[in-house]
């Protein structure tokens, strides 16, 4: 038995751990943690341990393209070469542009951190469409928006294990992030001071000096009453605040508006508690700050975000040893986002202003954006209402919409609605079921890529473990390919996507760094870095310095300072006064993926949710009952497992998310019944700035699930997961 062994890198989830990748005999047969991966450090999970065999070698993969042969969801596929597939697809393309012009075409990837971004969106607007739509006004949309305002788009990365007290803000690392749970446990070890704002008592809160266990929704106020806090008790380094923050007393004077007092009402965290953490945190002598995705996914998320910025900057742990880290990159490297944002790859301004939630959302969609992406609750909108404008195609590559975004049943229609939909995808998942067209993608194990890696920071590299099986072909290929049909045909309106394959794109990204693709064997590339770079070159704001009083915000009509705005939960009742958070995660599970794995099936059989025992009682709820849950401004019911927990709330309930089952019938692998998305509103309610809809924290209301409800729900066909599992 040969065996030989390919450094690369995890991306089954974001946190990108370094792997290790054993073959023998042709055959992936084990993948480990890299223990020299300056990032992860040999640490690694069960799904990078396992997901990409699985995906690799699963038995109903598809190998080579399909075309659907029934009703759309009927699920009838017959095989056809890609020479077809792509001139059909090609050549429709271009009769819908002829009748609705390039921008009825709308394409959505799961985010901007892969190449398939850079493919997906070039792919669009050579075409001449500007609707590109990624799933991160769902993920770390506010977030990141937040970053571009005040210029601190920071994190602690491996700082983390160098800091004296460490804030954890909405993350729950022992359950989404090995990384930061490894490191956040050692710096712990080593006498560091934690605090956890969470609602939930996740493993993290029990480890914490100071667990505040804030009213879901409500962390703006929180933020702002520590903000309070610093400047009463003096805690403000005035050196760096004076010589870098703009905005300083106009900041004061709004969080003065949250002394602790009040802010206990709004929170629910005991006042003492405020005081104690604001000086925890401003009297060690290095702190760092993570922001989770906790305070994403609301409708004041973007202000949360930059009232906790305003933490790090008024003490001044910002990019030194132990604080939070400015992103650091190899010089001359071209990230992903990067490119998408670049000048040379944008359609004319007049035709980028075109794009879905531009008129509501500037700040998600336009230039000066984060996102620069569509809207997407507004795109659906636009494919069922024509409003502004028909959506008649879609390409969905590397997400599975119909199971992570909410409104479930809106997207349904939506798919129904559209001309044409191609779906690339390496298993059928319920997204590909309403496709016209699936077009075979390769798993992590067949692709190549380098990405930068901010948090060790480095460059990491995915290594090429073995050549794509059948007929697959990588994102990066398929648009190229794409892209080439459409141009013979005189079907583009730019030509933005200039490479003739993946490693052209690769050696692109690479060309002004002095390393080529050849020499990253080791699966990293380290460079050497300087704290306190901003001495030299400022912040990234129109000011340079660190705006605590956003002038961009002001620019386009927002209010510059942070405020908080109380969650719609808060103020309607009508029935429904239960708050349902969502997407909580588990560690076996990522999202809508691994339903068709056997191993991550073996831990976690059915959809569940947690609820507080006192409210189980009330309901005559108990542990394993299937339970229905109804969200204010949903459409549908769902049905949940329940699962008795002090972890959470009283008066609360907490579920993950993207449940579907290969081995249910219909072409939405019982989504609609099972899957939170299908009661969860996509809006109307989003931030104002960055559009992300209030989707983690919702009013519900919930029963028991009736006799007859449990007959039709079929959970006896889900408890044991048939063959169509690998
Ligand atoms: N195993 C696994 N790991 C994953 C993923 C996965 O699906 N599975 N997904 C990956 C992705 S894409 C993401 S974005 C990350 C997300 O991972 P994290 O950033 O850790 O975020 P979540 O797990 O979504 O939520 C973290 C915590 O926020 C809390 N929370 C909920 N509402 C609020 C609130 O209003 N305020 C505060 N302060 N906290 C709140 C929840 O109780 C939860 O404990 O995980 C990544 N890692
Ligand atoms: N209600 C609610 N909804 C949420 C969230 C929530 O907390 N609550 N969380 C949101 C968040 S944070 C996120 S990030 C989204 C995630 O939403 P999605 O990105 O849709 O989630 P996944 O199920 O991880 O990925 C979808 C598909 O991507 C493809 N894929 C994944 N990885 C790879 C890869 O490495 N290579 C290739 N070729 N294909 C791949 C697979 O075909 C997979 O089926 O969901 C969001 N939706
Ligand atoms: S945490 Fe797990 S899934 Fe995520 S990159 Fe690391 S090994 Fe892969
Ligand atoms: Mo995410």
């Amino acid at each position: 038995m040969t065996e030989r062994i390919i450094a690369s890198t995890c991306r089954e989830c974001f946190v990108g751990c370094g792997s290790l990748i054993h073959i023998a005999d042709g055959k992936v047969v084990k993948i480990a943690g890299n223990p020299a991966h300056p990032h992860s450090r040999g640490g690694f999970c069960a799904k990078g341990m396992n997901a990409p065999i699985a995906s690799l070698y699963h038995p109903k993969r598809p190998l080579q393209p399909l075309r659907r042969t029934g009703e759309r969801g009927e699920g009838k596929f017959e095989p056809a070469t890609w020479e077809e597939v792509l001139a059909e697809i090609s050549e429709r393309l271009i009769n819908i542009k002829q009748e609705h012009g390039g921008r009825s075409l709308a394409g959505a990837v799961s985010n901007q951190y892969y190449d398939r971004g850079v493919a997906m969106s070039l792919l669009l607007r050579s075409f001449g469409s500007p609707n590109y739509m990624i799933n991160q006004d769902l993920c770390t949309g506010s977030r990141s928006t937040a970053g571009l305002m005040t210029g601190l788009a920071a994190e602690p990365g491996s700082e983390l294990r160098r800091s004296d007290c460490i804030l954890v803000v909405g993350r729950s690392p022992s359950e989404a992030n090995i990384v930061d749970w490894m490191d956040i446990r050692a710096a712990k070890q080593a006498g560091a001071k934690l605090i956890v704002i969470d609602p939930r008592e996740t493993q993290l809160a029990k480890l914490a000096d100071i667990w505040l266990a804030v009213r879901p929704g409500t962390d703006a106020a929180l933020a702002l009453s520590l903000v309070n806090e610093l400047f009463d008790q003096q805690l403000i380094n005035k050196d760096f605040v004076e010589k870098w923050c703009v905005g300083v007393d106009l900041l004061q004077a709004r969080a003065s508006k949250y002394p602790a007092g009040d802010a206990e009402e709004i929170t629910g965290v005991a006042a003492h508690l405020i005081k104690g953490a604001a000086k925890m945190f401003a009297s060690s002598k290095r702190s760092s700050m993570v922001l989770g995705h906790g305070i994403d996914a609301q409708a004041n998320g973007v202000y949360t975000a930059m009232a906790f910025h305003a933490l790090i900057a008024l003490t001044g742990n910002v990019d030194r040893e132990g604080s939070n880290r400015l992103a650091k990159y190899l010089p001359g490297f071209r990230d992903y986002v990067s490119i998408v944002r670049d000048p040379r790859f944008r359609m004319p301004t007049a035709r980028e202003a075109q794009i879905i939630g531009g008129d509501k959302y500037p700040l998600w969609t336009g230039a000066r954006s984060w996102g620069s992406a569509a809207h997407n609750p507004s795109v659906i909108n636009a494919i069922l209402t024509e409003d502004p404008y028909p959506i008649k195609a879609m390409y969905v590559s590397g997400v599975n919409i119909l199971c992570t975004y909410p409104g479930m049943q809106n997207t349904i229609e939506a798919f129904k609605k559209l001309d044409l939909l191609v779906v690339a995808t390496d298993h059928i998942t319920p997204t590909a079921e309403y496709a016209d067209y699936v077009l075979p993608k390769t798993t992590l194990l067949e692709e190549r890529a380098v990405f930068a890696e901010v948090l060790a920071p480095c460059l990491s590299v995915v290594n090429r473990a073995l050549a794509p099986l059948g007929q697959v072909k990588s994102d990066m290929e398929i648009a190229i390919a794409l892209t080439a049909y459409l141009r013979e045909k005189g079907g583009l309106d730019f030509d933005l996507l200039p490479w003739k394959h993946e490693l052209e794109f690769i050696e692109y990204q690479l060309e002004n760094t002095g390393l080529r693709y050849e020499q990253l064997e080791a699966g990293f590339s380290c460079f050497d870095f300087e704290y306190g770079t901003y001495e030299h070159t400022g912040f990234k704001t129109p000011t340079k310095k660190i705006e605590l009083w956003s002038s961009v915000l002001d620019e386009f009509g927002y209010d510059p300072l942070p405020d908080y705005h109380a969650p719609s939960y808060a103020s309607t009742s009508d029935g429904y006064d239960l708050l349902l958070m969502t997407g909580i995660r588990v560690m076996g599970l990522h999202h809508s993926r691994f339903r068709n794995h056997a191993w991550a099936r073996r831990g976690q059989r059915y959809p569940q949710v947690k609820l507080h025992p006192s409210l189980a009682a009330e309901y005559e709820i108990a542990d394993g009952d299937w339970i229905w849950i109804e969200v204010l401004g949903g459409s549908r019911r769902v049905y949940l497992h329940a699962k008795l927990s002090n972890e959470v709330p009283p008066k609360s309930l907490a579920t993950g998310m993207g449940w579907w089952f290969p081995e249910l019938s219909g072409a939405d692998r019982g989504a609609l019944r099972f899957n939170v998305e299908a009661a969860i509103p996509y809006g109307p309610i989003c931030d104002p700035i960055s559009g992300s809809p209030e989707s983690r924290n919702c009013a519900c209301r919930i029963g028991r699930a009736t006799v007859e409800e449990m007959q039709i729900l079929e959970v006896d066909a889900i408890g044991r997961p048939s063959d169509s599992v690998a």
